[in-house]
């Protein structure tokens, strides 16, 4: 059973505590978008001030476990789909999670390898490159943008092919015989910039999680990707052990 009051001769800090009993309340019995009582109300249920009742709200938003409607009120905040950091595919991810992956072709060109793209990919500079862009979505939920490179000596007619709604993984291992097997990624926290949060139905100015990745198939450098993931829908896990 949770937490039902607060303890004033505890140690922790009430506003802690508080958060602490609102995240019991959130897990087992407040639904999606189910309104919390207002800061005035936790105030006076819990002989908290104003002030203290509101430092427990903030921390939760800013947490992203609740969310505030202007002139509304405080929600709770649907949960974050949780990622392990391993080599895997969108599709995989969100078909692990039961969900329907989707994915938007927002344009794909054959173009010489930039300097940055040519470095990442281990090629001459301008040898050809397909730039692919895609949206990602689950449930038709924008999630994701992706913006892969692949050597276009790897998979001949590519440009041919629809990505529509289609995983770019199992196309380069069914189709060209590429099976990605390692690989290396850096995680950055990042800012949508209007175009992205207008496609991924954000506000401008939204967080965003940043995804760099590098891909090979045996000793070939086969995808280099820079991924924009909703910060208020994904979490990444890693497992850890001692080295
Ligand atoms: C992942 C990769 C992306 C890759 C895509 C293929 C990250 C950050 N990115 O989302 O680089 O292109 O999977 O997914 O993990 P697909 O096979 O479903 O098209």
């Amino acid at each position: 059973t949770g937490r039902t009051d607060i303890d004033a001769r505890s140690p922790v800090p009430k506003y802690y505590q508080l958060r602490e009993i609102l995240l019991d309340l959130i897990e087992r019995e407040l639904a999606v978008d189910a309104p919390v009582p207002s800061e005035r109300e936790l105030a006076a249920r819990y002989g908290l001030s104003r002030m203290t009742a509101r430092q427990a709200v903030e921390h939760l938003v800013s947490e992203g476990r609740l969310y505030r409607v202007q002139g509304k009120g405080t929600f709770v905040s649907r949960p974050k789909i949780d990622i392990p950091l391993r080599l895997t595919s969108f599709t995989e991810d969100m078909r692990a999670r039961g969900m329907t992956p989707g994915s938007r072709d927002l344009g794909r060109r054959l173009i010489p390898a930039t300097a940055a793209v040519a470095r990442e990919l281990a090629l001459e500079g301008g040898a050809p490159v397909y730039a692919i862009e895609r949206l990602r979505t689950a449930d038709g939920v924008p999630m994701a943008l992706e913006r892969s490179h692949i050597p276009a000596a790897l998979a001949p007619d590519l440009m041919e092919r629809t990505l529509e709604g289609v995983s770019l993984y199992e196309v380069l291992a069914d189709v060209y015989g590429v099976v990605l097997d390692r690989g290396d990624q850096v995680i950055e926290a990042g800012i949508a910039d209007s175009g992205d949060a207008g496609l991924l139905g954000l506000a401008p100015g939204s967080a965003v999680l940043l995804l760099q990745r590098r891909c090979w198939a045996g000793t070939t450098p086969a995808e280099y990707a820079v991924s924009t993931y909703r910060a208020d829908r994904y979490q990444l896990r890693a497992s850890l052990a001692m080295q």
